[in-house]
């Protein structure tokens, strides 16, 4: 790969239905990128054990999260799409990187600790070190670049000090790696408690606009969402619930945040909220029709997993071997 060419890299874990915070804060801006950029996009499998999974409902959403990767515009003849656990490179590194990684540094995690209040009875090591597999996926590849919603800018920047603190011992090994977080979609709320994310593991299925929901699933949903006891449609404090719909309603529109308060002046809550989901069901519209279709094929799925996955291993290799000179290991 010539290093004038810029690499990006992302993933998105399989561990449960994607939702439009998975779209709009990242999966829809992984196509943004020029074709001159090398891409790698990753469904990211060994980071969903990290809770208990399903093996048969973990396999289909491998399956689902690669299909809509390809729904939403990435193009596998264009891009690296692949299945981290079928390059165990990833492995590998996260183990020598967790080597470099301090306790106390993963103890400050946000998202270990939230995720360890959420499963107290599964506290394992895997969800503690999580961020260093996450480091291990992105400097694996020499990325330049990783388009993520603002909820793993904390995980980037860890990243980042792993990397400079290799090559502070080691000379130059891994390239600095810098998030690319959308203006638009930055982090989209749950649809009950409008001051969480919206997660795709939240049981509360009111909470949560899955990509796949039908359209009257999608209504349904917005027509219930929590606002407040006010009845004017505009951006503020105190409006956690009414502001994560008018971003929603931004992202899919590409309205501004004064013309959304124009458009709905003195139409209370329940037009808004109308609008809101039908602009998500039309905006999905054409990912779940490209979706069902690439469903129907397995065999091409798994054409792309194989294709993405040796691809991916041979940059890997590249950054594999220069790692495992320089700690001192044989071969
Ligand atoms: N609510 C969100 N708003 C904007 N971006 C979001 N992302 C996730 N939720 C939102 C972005 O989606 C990418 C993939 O996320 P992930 O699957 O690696 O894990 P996550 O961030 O932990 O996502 P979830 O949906 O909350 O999954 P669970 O429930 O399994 O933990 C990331 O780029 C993330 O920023």
């Amino acid at each position: 790969m010539n290093r004038d060419m810029k690499t990006v890299f992302s993933g998105v874990q399989p561990s449960g239905n994607l939702t439009i915070g998975n779209y709009l804060g990242a999966i829809r801006n992984f196509a943004t990128f020029p074709e001159d950029y090398k891409r790698f996009y990753c469904v990211v499998d060994l980071h969903a054990i990290t809770v208990r999974q399903v093996p048969a409902e973990l396999r289909r959403r491998t399956y689902e999260t690669l299909a809509l990767y390809i729904a939403c515009g990435l193009d596998p003849e264009k891009n690296t799409l692949f299945v981290q656990s079928q390059v165990p490179a990833h492995a590998e590194l996260a183990w020598m990187l967790n080597c470099y990684t301090m306790f106390g540094e993963l103890s400050r995690m946000t998202q270990f600790k939230d995720k360890s209040a959420k499963h107290a009875d599964n506290i394992n090591a895997g969800l503690f070190t999580y961020p260093t597999l996450m480091a291990a996926d992105i400097l694996l590849y020499q990325t330049d670049i990783v388009p993520v919603g603002i909820d793993q800018k904390q995980h980037l920047e860890l990243t980042r000090d792993i990397a400079a603190r290799f090559n502070s011992v080691y000379g130059d090994t891994f390239t600095m790696p810098e998030p690319y977080i959308p203006e638009t979609g930055m982090k989209i709320m749950s649809l009950a408690e409008p001051t969480q994310k919206m997660s795709k593991s939240d049981p509360n299925p009111n909470a949560v606009i899955r990509i796949l929901d039908t359209p009257e699933e999608i209504m349904k949903k917005c027509k219930r969402a929590v606002t407040d006891s006010e009845t004017e449609v505009r951006y503020g404090e105190g409006k956690d619930g009414i502001n994560n719909l008018m971003s929603i309603y931004r992202c899919f529109t590409g309205k501004t945040f004064e013309e959304i308060e124009r458009e709905f002046a003195g139409r209370g809550y329940g037009d808004f909220k109308t609008a809101v989901g039908e602009a998500i069901v039309e905006g999905l519209r054409p990912v779940q029709s490209e979706f069902a279709k690439l469903m129907a094929d397995k065999a091409y799925l798994e054409e792309v997993m194989k294709k993405g996955a040796a691809d991916a291993a041979y940059f890997a290799r590249r950054t594999m071997s220069k790692v495992r000179r320089k700690l001192g290991f044989i071969g």
